[in-house]
């Protein structure tokens, strides 16, 4: 069967994946968002559904001191002695640690904090029960990847963590991760940092602390040649299917045009792994990973396609909405009023680089029209709500209602580092319908009341919203807010919420 990369489409980087008999689990990185780690579900490793999320908790996911791009880093999910284990280090709070469920979908465990610094977190255990514990980690051995053996059960170290490869001389050597393959240690990382000179590379000993040699293959996987419409591949997981062949996760970006480079986030891609007959897996083809794919021989398994409108009329959110930080009490219901979602601001703007009223999803397709109703009549104190283009504190689009000199007014707000613009139209008292589309080159902001026709406010361009002008490690965020600088609590009520893709 032919498949479309990326897989996961949107910002879902930093993938890691586990089998389960004819089951497939993989979880992304999430940084300053809650919950964290969404976790995923597939059976033919192509149609991916969303499961869950495995830190739902404050005490799994303290946030009140990520910054942008700070919370949680890489993740790694494991299983076990019919346990599933997900380890990632909040960069933010704490630094490494794992959770543990015996289903996918949870309740996972508290935290268990592992004494090893570094990021990029990973399990490997052995036949003979050992379980080592890798990071990525500039420790007193220098730069490279660290080991240590844990107890699995109580996360306590139990031996030195040691240096164990340094990598090929890339920059960055991250993302460990160990198999044991016709009884030999492979250990596979990532170098060259996450842009555009990512690239994975791997080694392998007899013992598990090494010495490991490099595959002379190295890079096994690679996008930096211009020829690819994919770029920045690297930070892998493999798999074995039924079939006994291996598959590879990654990450990777699709810079929509060019020489601009923007893209929507580092996405979660597929790709076949051969083997050379010196017995090193080589990822992709030929160590590159292609928009179009043969898949696996697995049974196709699609799953229903998810619905254009969300009507807010479950008594929990759908779970690929999401906040940003550990949502302010009170900030959002969907019981008072069943059938709305409403939000209530605080004097947190979108600005703080905190937790304001806001509920958002990814943007996962580059053509897409996204629309809202709003029901919200702001006072005279400066409040306001409505729809944000978001990538993080300092780089965001909003659509909003507010009130200015006690008249309702639309005001589309452009905030591009210290730079900031605001187009202001009249707007009536009543429901307004808030409308976004996205293009690979812009976002067309409009707003639409009664029967009258649409009226576009503006548009920004869609290159300014990306790492690349924005820095940082997340993606293009569509979300539904509210601000109320003097904390009063006009309800802003969103009847539905609209995401149509346009594109694949
Ligand atoms: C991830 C690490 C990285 O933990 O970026 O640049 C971090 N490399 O592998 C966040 O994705």
């Amino acid at each position: 069967m032919k498949y479309t990369n990326p897989v996961i489409p949107g910002f879902y980087p930093d993938p890691s994946i586990c089998r389960v008999d004819e089951d497939y689990y993989l979880v992304t990185s999430t940084f300053e968002y809650f919950p964290g780690v969404p976790i995923f579900h597939s059976k033919d490793l192509v149609n991916w559904r969303q499961i869950g999320h495995v830190l739902t908790t404050t005490e799994q996911l303290p946030l009140a001191n990520a910054g942008s791009s700070g919370g949680i880093f890489a993740t790694t999910l494991r299983h076990h002695d019919g346990w599933f284990y997900m380890t990632t280090t909040n960069v933010s709070g704490g630094g490494n640690f794992y959770v543990r469920s015996a289903l996918p979908e949870g309740p996972w465990s508290a935290p268990i904090f592992i004494d090893q610094g570094g990021i990029d977190p990973s399990f490997f255990f052995d036949e003979d029960g050992r379980v080592y514990f890798q990071t990525a980690c500039n420790g007193d051995e220098g730069e490279g990847i660290y080991q240590c053996e844990i107890d699995i059960t109580t996360g306590a170290r139990l031996t030195d963590s040691r240096l164990i490869w340094t990598g090929t001389g890339g920059a960055a050597p991250e993302a460990p991760h160990m198999y044991k393959i016709n009884g030999l240690y492979y250990l596979m990382i990532a170098e060259g940092g996450t842009e555009y000179g990512h690239m994975e590379t791997i080694a392998r000993s007899t013992e598990p602390y090494g010495p490991f040699d490099p595959c002379p293959h190295n890079p096994i996987l690679s996008n930096r040649s211009m020829k690819s419409s994919i770029h920045a591949t690297g930070h892998a997981d493999l798999v074995q299917i039924q079939d006994g062949s291996w598959w590879a996760v990654c990450l990777g970006l699709r810079p929509a045009g060019y020489p601009m480079r923007h893209h929507l986030g580092r996405e979660t891609f597929l790709a076949p792994v051969t083997w050379t007959d010196d017995g090193w897996p080589i990822i992709g083809v030929d160590g590159h990973i292609e928009p179009e794919m043969t898949g696996p021989s697995l049974p196709e398994h699609p799953w229903s396609p998810r619905a254009i409108r969300d009507h807010f009329d479950e008594p929990t959110l759908d779970m690929n909405w999401i906040f940003l930080r550990n949502p302010a009490p009170n900030s959002w219901t969907l019981t008072e009023n069943p059938g709305q979602l409403i939000l209530r601001g605080n004097p947190i703007s979108l600005d703080d680089g905190q937790n304001p009223a806001f509920v958002g999803r990814r943007l996962s397709h580059f053509l897409c029209n996204m629309a809202t109703e709003l029901h919200y009549e702001p006072s005279a104190s400066g409040g306001e709500a409505g729809l944000t283009v978001f990538m993080n504190d300092k780089y965001h689009y909003d659509l909003a209602v507010t009130q200015i000199d006690g008249q309702k007014k639309i005001v589309l707000r452009r905030t591009v580092g210290s730079l900031r613009t605001e187009q202001v139209l009249d707007c009536d008292t009543g429901p307004v319908v808030l409308q976004i589309k996205a293009d690979r080159n812009h976002f067309t902001f409009l707003y639409q009341q009664g029967s009258s026709d649409a009226i576009e406010v503006g548009s920004g361009e869609t290159h300014l919203l990306s790492t690349e002008v924005a820095s940082g490690f997340t993606g293009v965020m569509i979300a539904m807010y509210a601000y109320a600088p003097s904390g009063e609590c006009t309800p802003a009520s969103y009847d539905w919420f609209d995401y149509e893709p346009l594109d694949e």
